[in-house]
This record gives C-alpha cells, structure tokens and sequence, in this order.
C-alpha cells in the first residue's frame, strides 16, 4: 500500500510553469462602498436569459416583494446595504463551510447553505459557529436533476434575494475501478461537479440578473490539477476532454463510455475533466451573458486544502501523507479557513469583480489573475461543451 501511496505521488514531467504569473491585484478588504449605489442598475433585461423549457420543468415563481439592496433608512439620511444573500452549494464542509463562516462572521451576508444532508449541514454550521440569523439550510443533491430543480423551485418561492451563487460542491473518487451514476445516468464525478451546477446555474440566472445588489455574481470552483500548464495539472492521469464523444453520447457507461473523451473509467481523470468543464463553463457564461446583464462570472484555484472531506475516498496512506507533501514539498497546502477567506473575497470584495477571471491566490495569499491551460480556455470547446451539457439537463 506505501508502494501504491509513493506510485500515486510520482508526477509525469516536471518542466511546466507555475501558476502565478500575471499581475497581482491588491488585496482590498473594503466592503462595498456606498457611493456603489449609484451604479444600480435599474433596467432588468432578462430577454437573454430565457430558455426553452421542458414540459414539467420549474417556472419563476412570483416572487415577494424585497427590501432594496440600498436605501436611505437612517434618520442622518444615510445610505445602507441591505444583507447580501449568497447560495453556497456544499457548504457542509471543507471550503464551503469555511466560505460560508467568513461571510456570514461579517454580518453582511445571509447564506443559503445548499446542501445534500441537512442534518449535517446543521451540525456543521453550528460547530462552525454560524448564528442562526445569518444562514438557512435547503436541500439540494446535485446528483439528481430533478432536485435541483426542486431546489431552484423551493429558492424562487422563498422570496429571498440572489446576489451571489458559488458552485462548490464537489465529488471525487480517485479509486473507483467502475464508475457510479448520478440519478439520471450521468457519471457520478462529472453529473454532480459540472451538469448539477450547470443546471443550477441555468435556472438561477434570472434571479441573479434580478438583483439590485452592487455586484451580482457566479461563481464556479475550479483547480489547479484542471489546468495542464501546471505541474500539479501534469500528473496522470492529465485532464482531456478529447472531442466531447463520451459527454455527447451521455456519459452513461451503456452505449456510450463513462467519461468525456470517450475513453475507460478513471476516477481521478474524470474528477479532473469535470473541473475543466467548470472553468470553461464559467467562461462561456461570461460571454454569452456578461455584457448584457453585468452579471460577474469568475472561477477560482484557493489553494490545495488538503485536508477536507474531498480526499474520503482516497486510500488511508495518501490521506496521511498529503497534507505534509503539500505543505512542506509543493508549499502549495492552504488550511480550510484560509481558502475560506480567498473564496469570501471573491463573493464580496469590490476589487475581485472582474468578470470572466481565473483567481488564484500567491505566496503572500494576494489575489492574482491566472492564466488557464489551453483546453481550459478553448472557446470552441467551451460552446460545444455548453451545447451538450445543455441537452443532457434538458434544458434544450
Ligand atoms: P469537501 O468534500 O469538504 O466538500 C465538498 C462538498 O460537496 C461537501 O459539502 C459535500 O457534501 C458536497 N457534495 C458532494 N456531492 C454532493 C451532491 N451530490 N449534492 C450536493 N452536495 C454535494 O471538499 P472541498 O471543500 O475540498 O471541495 C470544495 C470545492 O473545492 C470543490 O469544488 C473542489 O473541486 C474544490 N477544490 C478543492 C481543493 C482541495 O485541495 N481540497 C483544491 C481545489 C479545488 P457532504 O458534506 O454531504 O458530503
Ligand atoms: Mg498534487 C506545486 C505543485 C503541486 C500543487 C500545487 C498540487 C496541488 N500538487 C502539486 C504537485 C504534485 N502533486 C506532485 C509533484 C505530485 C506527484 C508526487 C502530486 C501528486 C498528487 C496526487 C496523487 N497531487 C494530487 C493528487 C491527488 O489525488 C489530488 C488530486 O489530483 O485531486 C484531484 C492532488 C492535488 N494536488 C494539488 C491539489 C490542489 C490537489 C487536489 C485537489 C483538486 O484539484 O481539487
């Protein structure tokens, strides 16, 4: 087993750049200026954001009236902001959970924890000590369409405002020799990580280009081991998505293969294709939708966590000894509530709303933007990835 752990960690070539390479942007841990208010948009356009929909697909609800993201509700005639309302997905643990807490410490946000198992979700932001007034649980298993949409359904009706929607949720099975499937047959890795979130995010954009928050934004987890201009995005199995045969034909391991180029399972490699897919997407959103409803979109490396719930799967060697490998060999370990903090600073900072980025964060935890490998920032792939994706959830 040491043998198998050692193997694992033995990486493919080594002549690749690092990431961090562009400009720094300096860190600005000023909360929304007032004079922000002014740049409200009063014209809601949503004529770029319908889609056809499915006989049986959730509708927009009516929703209740809220209170204006600023208004003049001090005797001094002062302006104030309203709480910003952010859905954070798997926010039961890991970096979620962190994200959740260093926004919700700030009093300015409310936090929709959408979560897969709500008793842990509880149990979670009560250890975390999130008070009560600043969260909400709502279930949401990104395994299964039908729930997101229930989930979109259940969020529509509830009134509440969306500023901010974080794709985080993430699953990855590094040692599955079969793969496992998601409710409506997709491959477990790539339906939860990327078809879950691009439904969700989808359904949800109407509200987010509803809101009269400062900034409005999506954003979408992605990672370093997506990106093959990286040393870490060089160790097999290396992300591909090839020309998109295994995802145009389903993903469902029957009359198509389990993973996206088409080729046999891999857990990892799956796990690793399904980031791509994140980051990409994110950027397709951007251009499809970026200018007509200033809506930010932006995707993010915080840094290797090593110790989260992500590597459950993994064996028990490598869930020993990857905390120490990243923290004393590659330097690249962030704890749990440092990358906690960097994901909060892209939901709120006024400096981070440059949309269509890449962040990532330096030695000195400054925030930089980076540059994505070339099948991660490939524009034609990005469309025809959007294309199926959109098919497969039913969405055209
Ligand atoms: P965790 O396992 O701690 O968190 C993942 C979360 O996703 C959990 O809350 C989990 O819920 C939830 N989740 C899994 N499946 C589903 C589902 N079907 N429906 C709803 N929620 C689900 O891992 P991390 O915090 O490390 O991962 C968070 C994000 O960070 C991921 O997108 C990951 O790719 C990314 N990332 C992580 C890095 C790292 O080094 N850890 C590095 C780079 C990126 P539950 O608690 O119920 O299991
Ligand atoms: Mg990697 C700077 C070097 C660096 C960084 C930042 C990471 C991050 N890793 C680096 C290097 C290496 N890793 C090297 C040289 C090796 C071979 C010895 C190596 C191995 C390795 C394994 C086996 N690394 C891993 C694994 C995993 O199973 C993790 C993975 O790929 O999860 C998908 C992983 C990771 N390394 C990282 C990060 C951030 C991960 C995990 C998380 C992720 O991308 O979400």
């Amino acid at each position: 087993m040491a043998l198998q752990a050692a193997a694992s960690l033995v990486p493919a070539a080594f002549s690749i750049p690092k990431e961090g390479k562009s400009g720094v942007s300096l860190k600005d841990s000023a909360f929304f200026g007032l004079s922000l208010s002014d740049n409200l948009r009063a014209d809601f356009s949503s004529s770029a954001l319908r889609c056809k929909q499915k006989p049986g697909a959730v509708r927009a609800q009516i929703v209740a009236p809220t209170t204006p993201a600023v208004n003049k509700a001090t005797p001094e005639g002062k302006k104030t902001l309203r709480k910003g309302s952010v859905v954070i997905t798997g926010a039961s643990s890991g970096l979620g959970l962190a994200t959740a807490k260093a926004l919700a410490e700030t009093g300015k946000w409310h936090v929709i924890m959408a979560c897969r198992d709500f008793l842990k979700a509880e149990r979670a932001a009560k250890s975390a000590g999130i008070s009560k007034e600043n969260y909400t649980i709502m279930h949401l298993d990104l395994a299964s369409l039908d729930s997101v949409r229930q989930f979109v359904g259940n969020f529509k009706q509830s009134g509440r405002p969306l500023d901010v929607l974080v794709c985080n949720a993430a699953v990855y099975l590094p040692t599955a020799k079969e793969p496992t499937f998601t409710a409506e047959g997709f491959e477990l890795s790539v339906g939860t990580n990327h078809l879950g979130h691009f439904l969700l995010s989808r359904l949800l954009l109407e509200d987010l280009n509803k809101s009269d928050y400062p900034s409005k934004s999506l954003i979408i987890v992605g990672s370093i081991t997506g990106n093959t201009n990286t040393l870490a995005g060089n160790v097999p199995p290396k992300a591909n998505l090839g020309d998109l045969r295994g995802l145009a034909g389903g993903l469902n391991g029957l009359n198509s293969s389990a993973m996206i180029d088409g080729g046999d399972f891999d857990g990892a490699k799956a796990y690793k294709d399904s980031k791509v897919c994140n980051m990409l997407t994110m950027q397709e959103f951007h251009r499809r939708y970026h200018e007509e409803t200033g809506i930010t979109f932006a995707s993010l490396y915080p840094g290797c966590i090593a110790t989260t719930g992500l590597f459950r799967e993994h064996i028990p060697l490598f869930r020993l000894l990857f905390p120490p490998f990243q923290k004393y060999i590659t330097k690249g370990y962030v704890s749990e509530d440092e990358a906690g903090k960097r994901l909060a600073q892209v939901v709120s900072d006024p400096s981070l709303t440059k949309s269509g980025v890449y962040w990532s964060w330096n030695k000195a935890s400054a925030s930089f933007e980076n540059q994505l490998s070339q099948e991660a920032s490939d524009p034609d792939k990005a469309r025809r990835m959007w294309e199926i994706s959109e098919k497969l959830v039913g969405l055209a």
